[in-house]
Protein backbone atom coordinates (compact mmCIF):
# COMPACT_ATOMS: atom_id res chain seq x y z
CA UNK A 1 0.00 0.00 0.00
CA UNK A 2 1.22 3.26 -0.72
CA UNK A 3 1.46 5.80 1.68
CA UNK A 4 2.38 8.77 -0.50
CA UNK A 5 1.33 12.25 0.46
CA UNK A 6 0.42 15.20 -1.82
CA UNK A 7 1.71 18.36 0.06
CA UNK A 8 -1.49 19.99 -1.93
CA UNK A 9 -3.52 17.70 0.01
CA UNK A 10 -2.45 18.11 2.92
CA UNK A 11 -5.49 18.55 5.15
CA UNK A 12 -7.05 15.75 3.74
CA UNK A 13 -4.38 13.38 4.30
CA UNK A 14 -4.73 14.35 8.05
CA UNK A 15 -8.51 13.60 7.80
CA UNK A 16 -7.31 10.31 6.47
CA UNK A 17 -4.86 9.46 9.23
CA UNK A 18 -7.35 10.55 12.02
CA UNK A 19 -10.26 8.28 10.39
CA UNK A 20 -7.42 5.52 10.01
CA UNK A 21 -6.59 5.80 13.51
CA UNK A 22 -9.77 5.64 14.39
CA UNK A 23 -10.38 2.01 11.81
CA UNK A 24 -7.68 0.93 13.90
CA UNK A 25 -9.56 1.49 17.59
CA UNK A 26 -12.53 0.24 16.13
CA UNK A 27 -10.53 -3.05 14.83
CA UNK A 28 -9.32 -3.89 18.44
CA UNK A 29 -12.53 -4.42 19.56
CA UNK A 30 -13.23 -7.57 20.27
CA UNK A 31 -16.52 -8.01 17.52
CA UNK A 32 -13.90 -7.93 15.03
CA UNK A 33 -11.56 -10.98 16.69
CA UNK A 34 -11.74 -13.83 14.21
CA UNK A 35 -11.57 -18.23 16.08
CA UNK A 36 -8.35 -19.65 15.73
CA UNK A 37 -6.96 -22.87 15.70
CA UNK A 38 -5.30 -23.11 18.88
CA UNK A 39 -3.89 -26.76 18.71
CA UNK A 40 -5.25 -30.42 17.03
CA UNK A 41 -4.26 -33.93 17.25
CA UNK A 42 -1.71 -35.07 15.06
CA UNK A 43 -0.20 -31.21 15.61
CA UNK A 44 0.97 -29.71 12.64
CA UNK A 45 4.44 -31.00 12.06
CA UNK A 46 4.10 -33.93 13.96
CA UNK A 47 5.40 -37.54 12.93
CA UNK A 48 3.11 -40.05 13.87
CA UNK A 49 3.54 -44.11 13.23
CA UNK A 50 0.48 -44.52 11.98
CA UNK A 51 -2.72 -42.41 10.10
CA UNK A 52 -4.73 -41.76 12.89
CA UNK A 53 -8.39 -42.73 12.84
CA UNK A 54 -9.77 -38.93 13.30
CA UNK A 55 -7.68 -35.63 13.68
CA UNK A 56 -9.15 -33.16 16.32
CA UNK A 57 -8.93 -29.46 15.78
CA UNK A 58 -9.51 -27.15 18.55
CA UNK A 59 -10.63 -23.63 18.00
CA UNK A 60 -10.24 -20.65 19.96
CA UNK A 61 -13.96 -20.20 20.11
CA UNK A 62 -16.99 -21.42 20.15
CA UNK A 63 -17.49 -22.12 15.96
CA UNK A 64 -20.72 -21.66 14.16
CA UNK A 65 -22.46 -24.76 12.83
CA UNK A 66 -24.50 -23.73 9.98
CA UNK A 67 -25.32 -26.41 7.26
CA UNK A 68 -21.88 -26.21 4.78
CA UNK A 69 -19.97 -23.71 6.90
CA UNK A 70 -17.66 -26.46 8.01
CA UNK A 71 -15.36 -28.42 5.39
CA UNK A 72 -12.02 -30.45 6.04
CA UNK A 73 -10.10 -32.03 3.41
CA UNK A 74 -7.52 -34.55 4.33
CA UNK A 75 -5.34 -35.73 1.80
CA UNK A 76 -1.67 -37.81 1.54
CA UNK A 77 1.13 -36.53 -1.00
CA UNK A 78 -0.48 -37.92 -3.95
CA UNK A 79 -4.20 -36.25 -3.44
CA UNK A 80 -6.04 -39.07 -2.35
CA UNK A 81 -8.95 -38.14 -0.30
CA UNK A 82 -8.32 -39.96 3.33
CA UNK A 83 -11.50 -38.46 4.96
CA UNK A 84 -14.05 -40.94 6.19
CA UNK A 85 -17.30 -38.98 6.83
CA UNK A 86 -18.23 -35.56 7.26
CA UNK A 87 -16.55 -33.17 10.06
CA UNK A 88 -18.41 -33.16 13.32
CA UNK A 89 -18.32 -29.84 15.33
CA UNK A 90 -18.93 -29.73 18.94
CA UNK A 91 -18.58 -25.87 20.04
CA UNK A 92 -15.01 -25.08 19.95
CA UNK A 93 -13.55 -28.61 18.56
CA UNK A 94 -13.76 -30.48 15.10
CA UNK A 95 -13.17 -33.73 14.55
CA UNK A 96 -12.52 -35.64 11.33
CA UNK A 97 -12.73 -38.88 10.97
CA UNK A 98 -9.86 -40.47 8.23
CA UNK A 99 -9.71 -44.14 6.91
CA UNK A 100 -6.70 -45.98 5.17
CA UNK A 101 -3.29 -46.47 5.99
CA UNK A 102 -1.55 -43.45 3.57
CA UNK A 103 2.17 -42.57 4.77
CA UNK A 104 4.13 -39.77 4.29
CA UNK A 105 2.85 -35.93 4.49
CA UNK A 106 -0.59 -35.54 4.78
CA UNK A 107 -2.24 -32.14 4.37
CA UNK A 108 -5.29 -30.84 6.31
CA UNK A 109 -6.84 -28.06 5.06
CA UNK A 110 -10.03 -26.73 6.98
CA UNK A 111 -12.48 -24.02 7.02
CA UNK A 112 -14.77 -23.02 9.72
CA UNK A 113 -17.28 -19.98 9.70
CA UNK A 114 -15.71 -18.43 13.06
CA UNK A 115 -18.34 -17.01 16.37
CA UNK A 116 -18.23 -13.63 14.66
CA UNK A 117 -19.94 -14.95 11.17
CA UNK A 118 -16.88 -14.80 9.31
CA UNK A 119 -15.04 -17.38 7.65
CA UNK A 120 -11.71 -18.89 8.46
CA UNK A 121 -9.90 -21.21 7.07
CA UNK A 122 -6.35 -22.24 6.55
CA UNK A 123 -4.31 -25.57 6.73
CA UNK A 124 -1.17 -28.01 8.23
CA UNK A 125 0.43 -30.93 7.91
CA UNK A 126 1.80 -33.87 9.58
CA UNK A 127 3.94 -36.78 8.71
CA UNK A 128 2.78 -40.58 8.53
CA UNK A 129 6.32 -43.20 9.48
CA UNK A 130 9.56 -41.95 8.93
CA UNK A 131 9.60 -41.07 5.54
CA UNK A 132 13.13 -40.42 4.66
CA UNK A 133 16.34 -40.91 7.24
CA UNK A 134 14.83 -38.71 9.82
CA UNK A 135 14.98 -40.67 13.01
CA UNK A 136 11.49 -40.98 15.08
CA UNK A 137 12.65 -38.68 18.58
CA UNK A 138 11.60 -40.93 21.58
CA UNK A 139 9.69 -37.94 22.92
CA UNK A 140 5.95 -37.98 22.81
CA UNK A 141 4.55 -35.95 21.00
CA UNK A 142 3.47 -32.02 21.83
CA UNK A 143 -0.30 -31.72 22.56
CA UNK A 144 -0.31 -28.08 21.59
CA UNK A 145 0.25 -27.25 17.94
CA UNK A 146 0.45 -23.65 17.14
CA UNK A 147 -0.88 -23.18 14.12
CA UNK A 148 1.57 -20.96 12.87
CA UNK A 149 -0.23 -20.23 9.50
CA UNK A 150 -3.52 -18.86 11.32
CA UNK A 151 -1.36 -16.10 12.51
CA UNK A 152 -0.51 -14.17 9.35
CA UNK A 153 -4.39 -14.17 8.80
CA UNK A 154 -5.19 -12.65 12.38
CA UNK A 155 -3.66 -9.35 11.15
CA UNK A 156 -6.39 -8.90 8.21
CA UNK A 157 -9.46 -7.49 9.60
CA UNK A 158 -7.82 -4.10 11.21
CA UNK A 159 -5.85 -3.89 8.12
CA UNK A 160 -8.70 -4.44 6.04
CA UNK A 161 -10.92 -1.98 8.03
CA UNK A 162 -8.27 0.46 7.73
CA UNK A 163 -7.90 -0.09 3.56
CA UNK A 164 -11.55 0.10 3.51
CA UNK A 165 -11.73 3.88 5.61
CA UNK A 166 -9.13 5.24 3.36
CA UNK A 167 -10.66 4.07 0.19
CA UNK A 168 -13.79 5.34 1.50
CA UNK A 169 -12.67 9.00 2.03
CA UNK A 170 -10.60 9.06 -1.04
CA UNK A 171 -13.64 8.51 -2.87
CA UNK A 172 -15.53 11.60 -0.90
CA UNK A 173 -12.81 13.45 -1.54
CA UNK A 174 -12.46 12.93 -5.31
CA UNK A 175 -16.30 13.37 -5.16
CA UNK A 176 -15.85 16.85 -2.94
CA UNK A 177 -12.85 17.66 -5.18
CA UNK A 178 -14.65 17.27 -8.59
CA UNK A 179 -18.01 19.19 -7.75
CA UNK A 180 -16.15 21.97 -6.38
CA UNK A 181 -14.13 22.14 -10.01
CA UNK A 182 -17.41 21.77 -11.61
CA UNK A 183 -18.72 24.73 -9.42
CA UNK A 184 -15.69 27.38 -9.93
CA UNK A 185 -15.81 26.27 -13.45
CA UNK A 186 -19.23 27.34 -13.85
CA UNK A 187 -19.10 30.07 -11.91
CA UNK A 188 -16.89 31.94 -14.78
CU1 LIG B 1 -14.57 -11.58 11.65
Amino acid sequence: MSHEVHTRHRPFALLIGLLAAVGIVLAGAPAWAHDELIGSDPAAGAHVDALPTKITMTFSGVLMDEPGATDVVVTDAAGTDLTSADPVLDGTRLTQELSGSATGTITVIWRVVSSDGHPVSDQFTFTVGDGSAVAPTASAPSPSASADDADAQDASPAVWIVVGVVVLIALIGTFVALSAAKRRRSEH
